[in-house]
């Protein structure tokens, strides 16, 4: 129902015709030149990085989404016939107004942006993926987080019945991920409901999901159904499966490697038969805008 700005949103044509490159994913798509040769995001950055868009076909069919599987393929091909609406969506725990809304009127409540971000799985892979959504803070800002409400969980839905995966103990279903009050407060935390200028596909979880552009992808819960103010830190699925592998932060660093994968480095998805790989980046890029959240924090010791 709303509210895509078609000015806030580049057509898909123009993502196919021509040759994409993004400039410092740091920043917001404020400053995208539509109708140019590339995207320039925050130029006054000192960590820029060159990357280009990802191609749409990727980004739906190289999937994490065990709920549906746990090989790449399994998403789009288990996902499709998917139930994602009506789809409501709480807002709860230490606030002063909680929420129960569907997703359509939270889509309606804010200004839907793009945000050209790049998604870095601990695997050791990423994609540059142009998303659809507004930032979390919009959100929690309307619901009066308390003194007590120190961090956010987020909670996907549980629905064996449509998701084979959730059949398996493969994960402590619900998909359980945390972010600190400030993380969840920052403005380049996003809540997705699109992306390319459509609407979410199922494998990339529809119709709503987190990004945390300086986070691996694992912190990205998809299918969300509840946003939760706690006043502990909270255990993600992942802590719980393999707390030495997965910590609360999973902040990107190329300094401290996953117990099975080095994180020095990155394979490009999509960038050509020789997917070149690439070094990962401090906080995926996004140092300048993030690592005063972290500063005098021994980040190998909180990973
Ligand atoms: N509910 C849920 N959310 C999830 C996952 C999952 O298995 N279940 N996988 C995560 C992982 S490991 C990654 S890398 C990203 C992948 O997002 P994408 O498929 O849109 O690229 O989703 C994250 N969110
Ligand atoms: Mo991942």
């Amino acid at each position: 129902m709303k509210k895509v700005k078609s000015s806030e949103i580049t057509p898909e044509r123009i993502y196919k015709n021509r040759r994409k490159f993004v400039q410092n994913l740091g920043l917001a798509a404020g400053s995208m030149f539509i109708g140019q040769n590339f995207i320039n995001l925050a130029q006054a950055s000192s960590n820029s990085i060159e990357q280009e868009i990802t191609e749409y076909r990727y980004i739906t069919t190289y999937n994490n989404y065990y709920e549906f599987g746990t090989k790449k393929s399994d998403p789009v091909e288990n996902s499709q016939n998917f139930k994602t609406k009506p789809w409501n969506i709480t807002i709860d725990g230490e606030v002063e107004k909680p929420l129960k809304l569907s997703v359509d009127e939270l889509k309606n409540m804010f200004p839907i942006e793009e945000r050209i971000y790049k998604l870095r799985c601990v695997e050791g892979w990423s994609m540059v993926i142009p998303w659809l959504g507004f930032p979390l803070y919009k959100l929690l800002d309307k619901v009066s987080p308390t003194s007590k409400g120190k961090f956010v969980k987020f909670i996907s839905v549980l629905d064996p019945e449509q998701m084979p995966g959730q059949r398996y103990p493969i994960l402590d279903w619900p998909y359980k991920e945390g972010l600190r009050i400030d993380e969840a407060m920052h403005p380049l935390t996003i809540l997705v409901t699109g992306l390319y200028g459509k609407e979410l596909p199922n494998q990339n979880g529809s119709p709503l999901r987190l990004i945390v552009p300086w986070k691996y992808g694992f912190k990205s819960a998809k299918a969300i159904v509840n946003i939760k103010l706690v006043d502990k830190m909270p255990t993600s699925s992942w802590m719980k499966a393999s707390p030495n592998e997965y910590g609360f932060y999973s902040n990107v660093n190329p300094r401290v490697d996953h117990p099975r994968w080095s994180q020095a480095s990155e394979r490009v998805i999509g960038g050509g038969i020789i997917s070149p790989r690439i070094p990962t980046t401090m906080f995926n890029g996004y140092g300048d805008e993030v690592s005063h959240l972290y500063k005098n924090m021994d980040l190998k010791k909180y990973f």
